[in-house]
């Protein structure tokens, strides 16, 4: 039992190291919040631990830019769904009597809480994850296991933020202090939009997402751009009626949602 800890541990440390992760911790499954029991139901073992780890994706600001910041850059499922195939194929040709399976975003748990309870960072007020380097501007991802952690594995505290008020003064719908839909939410509504809600989008200038509640956070204040070069290449801030979308966050409401925002921006 030992001697697999021993062995995972350096195992994980080179595989993390080798993928530029500088954050990771390992959480027991029971610790953290089920959202899609039938992903975890479908699997052919009992996980019973998730290694956490974040992304950090900060691409750099830009006048022209009217989608949110984790939407400039190339879609970030791509990148995660490739980086969990490599990180799970090493586990599971080191390890194969256990199952691993990755997920970033499409995960049976609730990601920020996961991470928040594998001490990566706090638990905000604005809902995100903000870790102590890179701010909330990372991507949670996680990786189902039944391996043995042992003592491995730890559950942090969670620890909220100051509850500085910034996020819940800022937030354009009031999502924050129990008000109408997160603004992320209504871009990315398929069919026709309310007047206000045009409006809404028009007055932030966002065709898809929205970071206000993170801009304001004390905790972004000087935010430091991702090292991964996925992240700081072919960035577009400001996509044009019929753009590819094939690559792009934007790409899962398809074409139409995405030209009807920047319609609603660009005129
Ligand atoms: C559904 C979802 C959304 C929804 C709902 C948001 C929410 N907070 O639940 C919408 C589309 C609005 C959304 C928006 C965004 N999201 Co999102 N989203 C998710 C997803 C897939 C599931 C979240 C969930 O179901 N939680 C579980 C439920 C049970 O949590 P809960 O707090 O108890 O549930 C309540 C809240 O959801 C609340 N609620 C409903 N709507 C909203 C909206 C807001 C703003 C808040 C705070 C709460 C809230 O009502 C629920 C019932 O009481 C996660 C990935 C994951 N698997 O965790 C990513 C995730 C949370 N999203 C992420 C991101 C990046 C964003 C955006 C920043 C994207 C953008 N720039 O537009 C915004 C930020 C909005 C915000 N302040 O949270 C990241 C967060 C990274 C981090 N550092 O923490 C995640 C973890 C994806 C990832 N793998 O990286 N998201």
């Amino acid at each position: 039992m030992t001697d697999i800890v021993n062995d995972i541990r350096c195992h994980l440390y080179s595989m993390m190291s080798n993928e530029h992760i500088e954050y990771y911790g390992v959480v027991p499954l029971s610790g953290c919040r089920i959202i899609k029991n039938h992903l975890i139901e479908r699997l052919d073992y009992t996980p019973t631990y998730v290694i956490m780890f974040l992304i950090p994706y900060y691409p750099g600001e830009s006048q022209e830019r009217i989608v949110s910041l984790y939407a400039v850059p190339r879609d970030y499922h791509i990148y995660i769904r490739e980086l969990c195939g490599r990180l799970t194929d090493r586990l599971k040709g080191k390890f194969p009597e256990y199952g691993f399976d990755g997920y970033g975003d499409h995960s049976p748990i609730y990601e920020a809480h996961a991470a928040a309870i594998a001490g990566l960072g706090l638990l905000g007020d604005n809902g995100m994850l903000i870790n102590e380097k890179y701010g909330s501007f990372v991507f949670l991802c996680g990786i189902l296991t039944d391996i043995p952690f042992g003592d491995m594995s730890y559950m942090h505290e969670v620890k909220g933020c100051e509850h500085c008020g910034a996020c819940r003064a800022a937030c354009p719908t009031g999502t924050l202090t129990g008000g109408g839909t997160c603004l992320s939410q209504i871009t990315q509504t398929k069919g026709e939009l309310t007047e206000e809600n045009k409006a809404l989008m028009r007055r932030y200038n966002t065709a898809w997402g929205c970071d206000i509640c993170q801009l304001v956070c004390p905790h972004n204040a000087d935010p430091i751009k991702s090292p991964i070069p996925y992240f700081q290449t072919d960035l577009v801030y400001s996509p044009d009626v019929g753009c590819r979308i094939d690559d792009r966050a934007y790409n899962w409401k398809g074409q139409a949602v995405i030209d009807r925002n920047i319609r609603i921006i660009k005129g």
